[in-house]
């Protein structure tokens, strides 16, 4: 799944963490075609196995950026036109495209319940990649706190920290929750398949209760930072960061996406700065429902208050530049509660990225198929709320007022369905097939769906 799907030469056909924001629409659609991209993973993770090894750690690390053999093919430096000056890149050290892999492959697995594919794929790829975050934490004997450092977060600009911009950064809050996330799965994927034919998955991989018991502890002992006002922060030391300011910029230069560029251009560096190109923390709200993260941090002994939700979005939105495509794609999922018009507005925006070419120049080098994709996932799974975890298929819409109603259809566990959503009603009907019944939850009420049955229910949102 190229960043630019096979439609230009942009980035020469690299493959990145797109496919990320792809997956979700087409689980429910196509998921025969995600099983196939997945395997485009796991045919390199051997691959993985050897670039981690490279860094001296365990497991795999799947590249930032790869292509045919699954080597790392980041560029070590990118050319700034502003300056004429080469810029390093270390964007390589975004090694959260692990994180990436080990969701996508527990969203397959939810929505289809494939469990052939988690036996011959899936848990091998969370097993490994359990074991490379595991692998390069570090244990705080004085907090007894995990640490990770040296990575980057989806936020392009900040590589490091003032000083030590080759450096990565430590404790990154979006990794550091996945990481945790990542191991209670790795560790889900040996529990369901207990009682399944395994073959010798578990010794050919050496997998002990040691081990497991081990990812279990670290995964609930993670570091994760917050300001002091109690908002996540996107880094530790992010406080520490000057404030940018935004108005200015934006008066001297107009378009300021790539932030990055002008200030190097002033001899300055966006390290500096409070100043994000794309979503990062925020990511985390793209990701999980409000009750999935306030229990994932739980689990790691914070006790978080969703309600510091929409402050914490009102925080990293004002010093975000949206550089990235997929930057007001995850700020209009995550408004979609909080600010339904700004929602709609980031959402029509987004929609226009490749329509109108907003980047100046980039769709002729091929369309951004992360952002293309999440839009339309927008009306499918975020207006809807709709959601597959804990074997159910979860609602609860929340529609913008610009829409009337949402009609589409969608697969699910063997099921066609089709489903209409107003602002007041809702209706889910599974086509007749030999698919057992599965569980819908609306508004938090539970029912059960059989083939050629139909589910009418009002709906609670505002
Ligand atoms: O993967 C993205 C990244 O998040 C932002 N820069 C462009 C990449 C390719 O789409």
């Amino acid at each position: 799944m190229p960043a630019r799907g096979l439609h230009g030469e942009a980035y020469r056909g690299r493959v990145f963490w797109d496919e990320l924001f792809v997956f979700p629409l087409q689980n429910l659609r196509m998921p025969e075609l995600t099983r196939a991209l997945l395997l485009y993973r796991y045919r390199r993770l051997p691959q993985a196995r050897r670039n981690a090894a490279a860094m001296g750690a365990a497991g795999a690390l799947f590249p930032w950026q790869s292509g045919s053999d699954g080597r790392e093919e980041t560029p070590e430096a990118f050319y700034n036109v502003r300056s004429g000056r080469w810029m390093a890149d270390n964007s390589r050290r975004q090694y959260h495209v692990n994180l990436a892999i080990a969701y996508n492959v527990w969203q397959y697995f939810q929505v289809t319940a494939d469990v052939d594919f988690l036996t011959a794929y899936g848990a091998e790829l969370l097993v490994e990649i359990a074991r490379f975050w595991v692998g390069i934490a570090e244990h705080d004997t004085v907090r007894d706190r995990y640490h990770v450092r040296g990575v980057m977060g989806p936020d392009e600009f900040q590589d490091g920290h003032p000083g030590r911009a080759a450096g990565g950064l430590d404790d990154n809050a979006y990794v550091n929750v996945m990481v945790s996330w990542a191991l209670a799965r790795a560790r889900d994927a040996y529990d369901v398949l207990g009682g399944h034919h395994t073959g010798d998955l578990w010794e050919r991989l050496g997998l002990t209760d040691a081990e497991r018991d081990h990812w279990d502890h670290v995964g609930r002992r993670l570091y994760v930072p917050f300001l002091p006002n109690g908002l996540l922060s996107q880094f530790d030391r992010y406080d520490d960061l000057e404030e940018l300011e935004w108005d200015a910029y934006r008066a001297r230069y107009g378009e300021i996406g790539r932030l990055d560029l002008i200030l190097e251009a002033e001899r300055d560096t966006v390290n500096r700065y409070k100043a994000s190109k794309q979503a990062d923390v925020l990511m985390l709200f793209y990701l999980f429902s409000a009750d999935e993260l306030t229990a994932l941090l739980r689990r790691l002994g914070y006790d978080f208050d969703p309600a510091t939700i929409p402050a914490t979005i009102d925080h990293y939105l004002a010093r975000t530049s949206h550089g990235s495509t997929l930057s007001r794609v995850v700020h209009s999922w995550v408004l979609a509660r909080a600010d339904r018009r700004a929602s709609w507005h980031l959402f029509t925006e987004a929609l226009d990225a490749d329509l109108s070419d907003t980047q100046g120049g980039t769709t002729r080098e091929g369309i951004h198929l992360g952002a293309m994709a999440a839009t339309a996932d927008i009306l499918q799974r975020c207006y809807t709320g709709l959601e597959t975890r804990h074997d159910a298929l979860w609602l609860h819409p929340c529609l913008p007022d610009a829409l009337d109603a949402l009609d589409f259809d969608l697969r699910y566990r063997g099921h066609r369905m089709t489903f209409h959503i107003t602002h007041e009603r809702i209706s889910v009907h599974a086509m007749p097939s030999a698919a057992p019944p599965v569980t819908v939850i609306i508004d938090d009420r539970r029912h059960v769906l059989r083939s050629g049955a139909r589910i009418t229910a009002d709906t609670t949102a505002p």
